[in-house]
């Protein structure tokens, strides 16, 4: 399937693997890159190290371009900012903040930069800085979210700028992709679906949360943080937002309580303490296959809906 972000970056499909703090690491990202579409490592808040290990791994695993995505709120942007012009990575994906102060050295390394936009305002901002593409990133996504849904901000954004946009938030089928499409996208970014493929490292109690959860099952904590995050309801989320809903956690035993938690989840599996970010599609999800299954099949039904 041709699009401006196929012939941008040289995919098979306009699909990009979301960039997800913890879990997108070399493994994940070399099978969809191999399958056709845009394999994303995360950069989170990872040591420098490790992600200069995951990179060189995906290099080795995939001949085809992969990206990196920058966590804007970590400590140590900067420096893993510059690691991926070091290690000559093809793409960027921000998140979490904005890039503009990394755009010119990006741009000047022939590294193509493709931020994640919360709003219109961010999405003008970053063309104007030389962004060769944005994705709208709507609420139903997993973990650190904008106010705005897919299916309003996807149109506006494709309506305030020339460059080629990339839906997010609640995709994790061919309708979806077909949805996209429709609203004037060039491209999709998933994330959640891929939680439930064989290569992703995820702890299999994640995996299990992500299949067996319903259209319900997800909710938004900390928003009084400033950061609020979509996860699965769980004991803990549940703990979370009801100490958020009755005061009885300030927002600073909030963010303590949640230190770490990422982790928890990913690697242990820990339902007590960890945070299992997930999008509000979760409920879709009832399977865990190849990530090149998941890809063709999203494909071959978009293709079918759109009249291809
Ligand atoms: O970044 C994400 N999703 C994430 S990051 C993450 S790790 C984390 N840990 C602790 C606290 C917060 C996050 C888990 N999930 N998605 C992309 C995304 N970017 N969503 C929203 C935004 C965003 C928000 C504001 C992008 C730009 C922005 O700009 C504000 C400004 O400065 O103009």
């Amino acid at each position: 399937m041709k699009s401006a972000i196929t012939e941008l970056l040289g995919i098979e499909y306009p699909i990009f693997q979301g960039g997800m703090a913890w879990i997108a690491e070399s493994t994940l990202a070399a099978a969809v890159s191999n399958a056709g579409g845009l394999g994303i490592i995360a950069g989170g808040s990872a040591p420098i190290d490790y992600l200069r290990d995951q990179i060189r791994r995906c290099k080795s695993l995939t001949d085809k371009p992969f990206g990196v995505n920058i966590m804007l709120m970590s400590p140590n942007a900067e420096e893993l900012a510059q690691l991926v012009i070091d290690e000559k990575v093809p793409v960027v994906t921000t998140g979490a903040g904005n890039p503009g102060k990394f755009m010119a050295a990006w741009k000047e390394a022939g590294v193509k930069v493709v931020p994640v936009v919360p709003s219109v305002a961010l999405a003008v901002r970053m063309e104007r800085a030389g962004a060769d593409a944005v994705i709208a990133e709507g609420t139903e996504s997993g973990g650190h979210i904008g106010e705005n849904t897919t299916m309003c901000l996807v149109p506006q954004v494709v309506d305030a700028v020339s460059i080629p946009v990339i839906a997010a938030g609640g995709i994790a089928d061919g309708r979806g992709v077909a949805a996209s499409f429709m609203l004037g996208a060039q491209g999709v970014q998933v994330g959640t679906r891929f939680l439930a493929a064989d290569e992703c490292q995820i702890h299999p109690t994640y995996k299990e949360l992500v299949v067996k959860a319903k259209d319900t099952d997800s909710v938004v904590t900390g928003r009084y943080t400033g950061h609020p995050c979509r996860n699965v309801r769980t004991k803990f989320a549940k703990k979370l937002a009801s100490g958020e809903k009755d005061g009885s956690l300030t927002p600073d035993e909030f963010e303590q309580l949640t230190l770490g938690s990422l982790r928890k989840a990913v690697q242990d599996g820990n339902l007590e303490e960890g945070s299992f970010l997930c999008g509000a599609i979760a409920g879709m999800i009832k399977d865990v296959k190849p990530a090149k299954d998941i890809i063709e099949e999203m494909f071959a039904q978009a293709d079918k809906l759109l009249g291809k």
